[in-house]
């Protein structure tokens, strides 16, 4: 299997230590998201929107992190069947989607895509709104994980989901010492071998 990915993108890293977790072996086509190669129409044609993570298997061109990573897991304990069980996970998965993404991404674009892209000066205002944004949700998280190790109680696919969001944190400057359950839940799932090749795919400290 391929995977179209640029690693330090948070959603490619989710499928990164997903794969590393399962013990499933990619191939790596890297797309520059810095040069704009997810522009170039070679790209366009794997995916029309345009985004990594791709996922090429066979005939199958998946887009979509969730997408990719529940295929990844499907028959594994990371994505459990129970009706309950499998509820919790889909919605921590939904939820980084809907609300921990757009927060972060807000703050993440001001602060490392425009420096790296020179796109000039950081937007102060939109960096006070994702901040405020992720203090909202971090706050959220931090009460579901009360007497929780992990954030559907047992490791699962929401862990690396959340986690390949929130170990972005540092280099974006959000604080989680405000959050300190979602600081220690953070910091065990980044102490996994599979996290923690993901991370120095993506050439970043663990936190
Ligand atoms: N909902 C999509 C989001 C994909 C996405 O936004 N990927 C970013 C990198 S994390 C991207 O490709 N950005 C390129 C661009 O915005 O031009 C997923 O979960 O896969």
């Amino acid at each position: 299997m391929k995977l179209y990915d640029f690693p330090f993108s948070p959603n490619c890293r989710k499928v990164r230590a997903v794969a590393y977790e399962l013990g499933i072996a990619l191939e790596y086509v890297h797309v520059d998201l810095i040069t704009g190669g997810q522009r170039a129409p070679e790209f366009l044609a794997v995916n029309p929107n345009g985004r990594v993570p791709v996922l090429e298997d066979g005939e199958l061109l998946l887009w979509e992190s969730t997408a990719i990573v529940r295929y990844l897991a499907t028959g594994t304990a990371l994505l459990p069947t129970a009706r309950r069980a499998a509820a919790e996970v889909d919605r921590w998965m939904a939820w980084q989607v809907a609300h921990l993404a757009p927060a972060m991404s807000k703050v993440a674009y001001e602060r490392i895509v425009k420096r790296v892209t020179g796109r000039g000066a950081p937007d102060t205002a939109a960096i006070a709104a994702g901040t405020a944004e992720f203090a909202q949700w971090s706050a959220i998280l931090d009460g579901a994980l009360a007497g929780r190790e992990y954030v559907a109680g047992p490791l699962t696919l929401a862990d690396f989901a959340l986690a390949a969001h929130y170990s972005l944190a540092a280099a974006c400057e959000l604080d989680l010492a405000p959050h300190p359950r979602v600081a220690a839940w953070l910091a065990r799932v980044c102490a996994r071998d599979s996290m923690a090749r993901a991370l120095a795919d993506a050439r970043m400290p663990t936190p």
